[in-house]
């Protein structure tokens, strides 16, 4: 073994190369190197394997994996009557394998420094922080914890403001956009659609834009945003706390929140233009699939809120509006209908044994086939086409998804345009083309 000393304090240990005999393919051996290196602010200690003209044979990440002690959904509650939500859980290694986040959720991956404290987690694709003084840059950070556990427990009694809440606040919004991040990753919203990275491990687009997740932002109250820039810039997310209960609650630990504002940056890095009068609604209600399907719930904030219904007029099942009752009033009251077309969508998945995360890949697949500025029936067509278009009879899943939109009003023919003011204009039809009878 030979260690090579690099006089630098970005790693633990200095790295280490062993002269091996590797295993091919075909029974044989290969003269190999096993090359050992291990970070110290990041703790990643991997083996690598080195053949023959310098091919990386394997790697393997040899850290065991952090801790967090999260609200998978929410914190458990009682809302109208029904008690709702998950208790709070210690996740382990979530972060672990899989091509999403190859090195983990707080590998700084080089690029930049990942910072483990008590008040701010950074990775490659997310650095979340407490901006209680909306100056939109980290608050004091905290002690810094070296050991991976990221478990402080919440007290809801007290303040989310108070010191143990705070962290909870960022264990919470840092895994929850994580959490998103891999999920998309696995459906279409990578590198080369413009994701959220910091390093893109040379897999396309632009990278140096993780998403900047500011805990407990003091700008607002009882709401949240996100603005996304141009790929390779880093989009912003505040999350604020909510005061209709005392104490307050905070957005951070409220899943279906954290999850609706990732969807804005999916739907402008992936669609584009989702600012106009039909757009905009499509938007809202395409964040608040990802809230739904990944909850697998139909009331989108009812723990920030404090309402059976959430922060909609609705609950998604059973949805009572068509495309031609909407008006020109409310992005998000205009968006309700894209979230329980896709709500819809996803029973009869399941009614006719179809996997969910079918779905999930068409709805962001669709993406790439929908103009920018997009209207429902645009939606329509682009999520159908990347099912496999509306050809293939009732029961494929072009099909299904298209007689989802068909029921609300978005069928054939159905078309909708705005006019000055920002009223809707639309012509709402349930029938469907004859691929699909
Ligand atoms: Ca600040
Ligand atoms: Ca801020
Ligand atoms: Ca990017
Ligand atoms: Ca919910
Ligand atoms: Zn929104």
């Amino acid at each position: 073994m030979a260690r090579f000393s690099t006089g630098d304090a970005y790693f633990f240990q200095d790295p280490a190369a062993t002269r091996v005999l590797a295993p091919l393919g075909n029974g044989g051996l290969e003269e190999a190197w096993l090359v050992e290196t291990w970070t110290g602010r990041g703790n990643q200690l991997w083996h690598t394997l080195i053949g023959n003209g310098r091919r990386v044979l394997s790697e393997e990440l040899r850290t065991a994996n952090e801790n967090y002690r999260v609200f998978p959904e929410h914190p458990l509650t009682v809302i109208g009557g029904a008690t709702v939500g998950t208790p709070e859980t210690v996740i382990a290694g979530p972060a672990i394998g899989g091509a999403a986040s190859p090195n983990g959720w707080i590998s700084s991956n080089g690029r930049t420094a990942g910072v483990q404290a008590q008040f701010r987690l950074s990775g490659n694709n997310a650095d979340a922080y407490l901006d209680r003084d909306a100056n939109n840059a980290p608050d004091a950070s905290g002690t810094i914890i070296s050991n991976g556990e990221f478990t402080a427990a919440a007290n809801l009694a007290i303040a989310p403001t108070a010191a143990p809440n705070q962290q909870v606040a960022i264990q919470n919004l840092f895994y929850s956009v994580n959490l998103i991040h891999d999920k998309l990753y696995g459906h279409g919203f990578n590198e080369a659609a413009g994701n959220f990275q910091e390093n893109n491990l040379g897999r396309g687009g632009v990278g140096n834009d993780s998403v900047l997740a500011e805990a407990q932002d003091g700008g607002g109250t009882n709401n949240a945003n996100f603005s996304t820039p141009a790929d390779g810039s880093r989009p912003r997310m505040q999350m604020y706390l909510w005061t209709r209960t005392s104490p307050n609650r905070d957005g951070d630990v409220d899943s279906d929140i954290v999850f609706h504002e990732y969807g804005h940056g999916l739907t402008w890095r992936m669609i584009g233009s989702m600012s106009g009068c039909m757009s905009g609604a499509i938007g809202e209600g395409a964040s608040d699939v990802l809230a739904i399907l990944m909850n697998n719930d139909d009331v989108v904030g009812e723990y920030s809120y404090n309402s059976p219904n959430g922060i909609r007029r609705y609950r998604y099942t059973n949805y009572p509006l068509r495309y031609n009752n909407l008006s020109g009033n409310s992005v998000h009251a205009n968006g309700e209908l894209f979230a329980a077309i896709l709500w819809r969508a996803k029973e009869k998945f399941a009614a006719a044994g179809k996997p969910i995360d079918a779905l999930w890949n068409h709805f962001v697949n669709g993406m790439n086939y929908t103009p920018s500025a997009p209207k429902y029936e645009q939606m329509r067509d682009g999520i159908v086409q990347a099912a496999g278009g509306a050809t293939g009879g009732p029961a494929s899943e072009g099909c299904l998804l298209y007689k989802a939109f068909a029921e609300f009003g978005v069928g054939s023919g159905a078309s909708g345009r705005c006019t000055n003011g920002g009223r809707w204009t639309v012509t709402a039809t349930t029938n469907v083309p004859a691929g699909c009878q």
